[in-house]
């Protein structure tokens, strides 16, 4: 057999022992009543409203994640650990002088509810104010949360519903005040202003090693010509939307996230994975069907 070949097959057993003896599958479940999942609920979407969630991007520990979380956002990607969660989940949102398509979080109502064992399923309609764009916009998040036995999220899956539909309102409002003749004029506009506002944080953030970019015609003619624009679920592939949500973390920690803007994306504005290997991505640990029914035909699950 080729060294490599062995060299491969011993990490993919080796971790495979591992991960199964440190698997969250092995740890306690604790189990909640219905209130307390109630209150666990609004507690998070308490601590993501603005500004409550600039405090969460403060802290050094998270009040709210576990420290090896996994989260997945259907228009980006997966996310691991707390520290980058905290930065994605509220960092993202926490500055309304900013430019971003959502801006930040201000108010939320909770429309759809159930839990179970230590499992919540919820829609969430959170009023956005979207400063950039000079409108308030509700935008409706699906999400299933797992909490741990210190009431802390181990695991998320979020859905943001009507995404396509709410870039296009952006796109519309933004024709609207600029008396644009055609939706592409209006795409030309955002492309112009987010990707001045990347290349500016990169001159200011990605310096030394964590230098991307040339100089600013260079970053701006790349993010405004050699990579696609993005559609609604391409948030995490190579595309000038993707770079637009990174580029709110930079600040946070420059050596992880300067990458994520640059040319090569930096592993998270990547096109790595297919439709199918998207959709059908064994990610989570832990099972989403509480009381342990149906794990040995559940196609997300981690094996
Ligand atoms: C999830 O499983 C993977 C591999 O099976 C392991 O590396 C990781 O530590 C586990 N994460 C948690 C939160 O248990
Ligand atoms: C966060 O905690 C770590 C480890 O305890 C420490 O090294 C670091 O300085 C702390 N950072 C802040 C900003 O408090
Ligand atoms: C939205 O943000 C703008 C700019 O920061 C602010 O003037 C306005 O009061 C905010 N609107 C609401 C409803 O919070
Ligand atoms: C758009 O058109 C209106 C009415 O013709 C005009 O008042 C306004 O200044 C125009 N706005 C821009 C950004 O050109
Ligand atoms: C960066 O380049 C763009 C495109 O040429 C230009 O519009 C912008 O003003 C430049 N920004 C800076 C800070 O030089
Ligand atoms: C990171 C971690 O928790 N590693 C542990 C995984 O499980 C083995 C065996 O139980 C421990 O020795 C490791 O410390």
């Amino acid at each position: 057999m080729h060294p490599l070949l062995i060299a491969a097959l011993s990490i993919i057993f080796l971790s495979g022992v591992e991960c199964a003896a440190n698997s969250t599958k092995d740890r306690p479940k604790p189990k909640y009543t219905y209130e307390e999942l109630w209150d666990l609920e609004t507690g998070f979407w308490d601590a993501f409203l603005y500004p409550a969630n600039k405090k969460q991007t403060e802290e050094n520990q998270s009040t709210i994640f576990s420290s090896d979380v996994q989260g997945r956002v259907d228009i980006t990607r997966t996310f691991d650990g707390d520290e980058l969660n905290r930065e994605y989940i509220f960092g993202l949102f926490a500055d309304p002088d900013h430019v971003s398509l959502v801006g930040v979080p201000i108010s939320y109502s909770i429309t759809q509810f159930s839990a179970n064992d230590n499992i919540a399923a919820a829609t969430t309609v959170v009023t956005f104010n979207a400063t950039t764009f000079g409108v308030l916009v509700p935008v409706t998040i699906d999400t299933w949360i797992e909490f741990d036995e210190h009431e802390k999220i181990t695991q998320y899956d979020a859905v943001f519903r009507w995404f396509e539909y709410l870039l296009d309102f952006l796109v519309e409002g933004t024709a609207t005040k600029i008396n644009a003749t055609s939706s592409d004029q209006a795409i030309a506009y955002i492309s112009d202003t987010l990707a001045k506002t990347i290349c500016n944080t990169h001159d200011q953030y990605c310096t030394g090693s964590n230098k991307q970019y040339a100089d600013n015609s260079t970053c701006y003619d790349f993010l405004t010509k050699s990579i696609r624009f993005g559609k609604s679920y391409e948030l995490g592939r190579n595309t000038l939307l993707c770079r637009e949500v990174h580029e709110h973390m930079v600040q946070y920690r420059p050596d992880v996230h300067c990458s994520h803007i640059g040319p090569s994306g930096g592993g998270y504005c990547v096109d790595d994975m297919s439709y199918s290997q998207t959709v059908l991505q064994k990610y989570f640990n832990d099972s989403w069907i509480p009381f342990g029914y149906g794990e040995d035909q559940n196609v997300w699950l981690q094996s």
